[in-house]
């Protein structure tokens, strides 16, 4: 057993793990990431487009911003299709000046496993078998399998940006974790293509066929989402079978404007919204994906994993400023008022656009359901008070500030 030590060992080189282990180590404070694939699988999975303000200022201060503002679209609204309305949600002019950032998460996260490197930042790739020890002691480690040997990693904290599967959730006793679920009947098959946007802003779509989402990677390269039901398998779906439903649920110029060429990914992703409480243990902390799971139709995923970190950045700053570590027990209720926001208004956004082929839904029939959603949507559409509603929300809530 080869016996390493680090102040801060971090579970998951996915973008969480990557954006706190950067800022920590501009403050100087060490940090080692335990990972169980290869970079390259971490940048193969296809997920998040839309970058909240924070999120941006939060990648900035680590100092890996450099592509991201130059490739980056900034967007300063986006449209509602309703049955083939078009609504657009004039983020700048609703929320007094604030915008979106259009970047990949795949990007982000090659931009900031690139400078890790560059840093020489120690990150152990391909690790199997880790497991987490003593978070309740002052004295927890890590235990992982890495390049034919044993490691013990020691460490002050640990912090588990392991994503839904991984195992620092589960590291916390059942009895001491209250989890909070709500799985939808349905999924989101998501194509990346290299054709030219359909449109220069994101355009959501509620169709009696169920919803479709068309965003963009760049001018150059388009993500088209369907929602699917759970039952559907990719190979269910060929190239041309997605187009076709995508023009039909797209409002009409959209889809007379629509190029289509081959996908260069196609992946079906289950929905669900999931809150882990607390997302501490000890001197075990959550964040991310690994206490929180929401719809993308909010655009949140991976703009609430951002908000978990700037929340234990900056106690993990001040604790190791003020050799005070009781100011980490405030991680779990500061991330959680922030998560919960995100949570209903992703859950919120995907009751009001999607179909549910459900025969009750909410505990009631399922066409009184959708006369409430579809009433609900067509009030905030129509009013100037609920537009601004979506558009706060979008662009996020603010971050806490921590003394
Ligand atoms: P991640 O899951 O990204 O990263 C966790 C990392 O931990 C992974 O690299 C994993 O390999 C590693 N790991 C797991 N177990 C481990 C172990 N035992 N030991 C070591 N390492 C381990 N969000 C949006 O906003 N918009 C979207 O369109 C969107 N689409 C998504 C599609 C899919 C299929 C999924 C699963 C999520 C999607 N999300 C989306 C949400 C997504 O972007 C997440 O919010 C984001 O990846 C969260 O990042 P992390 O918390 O770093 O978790
Ligand atoms: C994406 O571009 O992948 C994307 C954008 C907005 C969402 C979900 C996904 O709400």
């Amino acid at each position: 057993m080869k016996t390493i030590r680090t102040k801060v060992a971090i579970i998951g080189a996915g973008p969480s793990g990557l954006l706190l282990g950067q800022l920590l180590a501009k403050q100087g404070i060490d940090n080692i990431i335990v990972e169980r694939v290869t970079g390259d699988y971490v940048l193969g999975r296809i997920r998040a487009g839309i970058l909240e303000q924070g999120f941006v200022d939060l990648v900035r201060e680590a100092g890996v911003s450099e592509r991201m503002d130059r490739e980056g679209q900034v967007h300063d609204g986006f449209d509602i299709s309703y049955y083939g309305e078009l609504f657009n949600i004039n983020l700048k002019e609703l929320t007094g000046g604030k915008t979106v950032m259009c970047y990949g998460q795949t990007e982000i996260t090659r931009d900031m496993m690139e400078a890790r490197a560059e840093a020489g930042l120690t990150t152990y790739y391909e690790s199997s078998d880790a497991a987490i020890h003593d978070v309740t002691t002052d004295s927890p480690y890590v235990t992982f399998f890495n390049n034919g040997e044993n490691y013990r990693l020691d460490c002050d904290v640990v912090v588990g940006c392991d994503g839904f599967h991984g195992i620092s959730r589960k590291t916390i006793p059942a009895e001491k974790r209250t989890e909070h679920e709500r799985v939808y009947p349905f999924g989101w098959l998501g194509l990346l293509s290299d054709t030219p946007p359909v449109s220069d802003e994101l355009i959501y779509c509620k169709t009696k066929r169920g919803f479709a989402l068309a965003s963009m990677r760049s001018e150059t390269r388009s993500r088209y989402y369907l929602q699917v039901p759970l039952d559907h398998k990719v190979e269910d779906w060929s190239d041309e079978r997605f187009w076709d439903e995508l023009k039909k649920r797209l409002p009409e110029e959209a889809a007379a404007r629509l190029v289509t060429g081959p996908s260069i990914e196609k992946s079906i992703a289950p929905l669900r919204s999931f809150v882990c409480e607390p997302m501490q243990w000890g001197n075990l902390f959550l964040v991310g994906d690994a206490a929180h799971i929401v719809p993308p139709t909010g655009a949140k995923g991976l703009n609430l994993a951002a908000s978990d970190v700037a929340a234990l950045y900056q106690l993990l700053c001040k604790a190791y400023r003020e050799n005070d570590k009781s100011v980490l027990t405030r991680y779990s209720e500061i991330a959680l008022r922030r998560v919960w926001h995100g949570e209903r208004f992703s859950w919120w956004m995907s009751n009001m656009l999607h179909d549910f082929d459900e025969q009750e839904v909410g505990g009631m029939k399922k066409a009184t359901f959708d006369h409430f959603m579809s009433s609900e949507l067509d009030f905030f559409l129509n009013h100037r008070e609920g537009r601004q509603v979506i558009a706060t929300q979008y662009v996020g809530m603010p971050y806490e500030s921590i003394e």
